[in-house]
């Protein structure tokens, strides 16, 4: 089954499917940048020089694309300061894009991957409770999309012409998890994390960590286990953004029953005081998730 007939089934609005493939169009000349973009130039050896770049690249040819959507009334971007207002015809979507996160890792040719959320009121800071749908696209050996919406989590891969095959339904996020991925300089951890990590060790859970967002949750989504970037030491507020990474991921984990966590309360409770608003974060299987709020206490 295609991403566009999985989208009526759930009872999505041509709006809607519309939208999302305003995105999908884009994968392609995203990833065309990776090879030095218009001039083709680019070389192994450049991809250093070329990652900012990339970035930034990414965040135009998704923005561009969204205003000449008409479908998109608020966007914000990681690469963005403030909230973009474009003029909307249909549809009227707020959508939030990480448009390349873990580019840090582009020199070595790792996973990375592209993260969006929509809000069909089309008001981004409005909290992150309003998240209607949210999905992340991982550019690995596969080009692969997991969508979450109110009927659940599904996987897709890009076929050769272009098109989101179906691979997986009704994703859920294992209890028997194996898998722990931490994020942030062990020195800058406060204690308490420091005693939580090492318990995951004693119990026998497994280290997985690559520093992109997307690969890493997406092996958690695929095993089971938890995510943590957590508050720092000097930096209480961790360093993922709630509206870019946090959000979205966090409406996935939920939507495929596991669970998402400042430390003490569920992130999808946030509600941003600013575009770069930024949230430690424990996301993952429930029962982990439950054990760091306890542990964390
Ligand atoms: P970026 O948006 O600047 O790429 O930063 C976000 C990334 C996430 O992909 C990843 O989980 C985290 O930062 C890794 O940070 P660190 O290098 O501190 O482990
Ligand atoms: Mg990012």
């Amino acid at each position: 089954m295609t991403l566009s007939s999985y989208l009526q089934g759930n009872n999505q609005s041509k709006d809607f499917i519309d939208m999302i493939q305003v995105i999908v169009d884009q994968i392609k000349p995203i990833k065309t940048e990776f090879l030095g973009g218009d001039k083709k130039a680019g070389t192994y050896n450049l991809y250093g020089e070329e990652q900012i770049k990339l970035d930034k690249r990414a965040n135009e040819i998704l923005l561009t694309a969204f205003k000449s959507s008409g479908l998109v009334k608020q966007a914000g971007s990681e690469e963005e300061a403030d909230v973009i207002h474009m003029e909307s015809t249909r549809g009227h979507f707020g959508v939030t894009i990480d448009p390349l996160d873990g580019s840090s890792l582009i020199p070595t040719n790792l996973a990375v991957g592209i993260i969006v959320s929509i809000y069909e009121n089309g008001e981004i800071m409005s909290g992150l409770s309003n998240i209607k749908s949210a999905f992340y696209i991982l550019l690995g050996p596969l080009t692969l999309m997991v969508f979450a919406d109110q009927s659940g989590v599904s996987q897709f891969v890009l076929n050769d012409e272009g098109v989101f095959d179906l691979v997986k339904e009704d994703m859920k996020l294992s209890e028997d998890g194996k898998l722990y991925s931490p994020g942030g300089l062990y020195t800058k951890w406060t204690e308490k994390h420091k005693q939580l990590i090492k318990s995951y060790e004693e119990a026998g859970l497994k280290l997985r960590y690559s520093g992109s967002f997307v690969p890493d949750f997406h092996q958690i989504l695929t095993y089971g286990g938890i995510f943590s970037y957590p508050a720092l030491i000097e930096k209480p507020e961790g360093k993922l953004r709630v509206l870019f990474e946090v959000g979205p991921m966090s409406f996935i984990a939920e939507a495929a029953g596991g669970a998402a966590s400042d430390g003490v309360k569920r992130t999808l409770e946030i509600v941003p005081n600013k575009v770069d608003h930024r949230t430690p974060v424990y996301i993952g299987s429930k029962n982990l998730v439950s054990e760091a709020i306890e542990k964390l206490k």
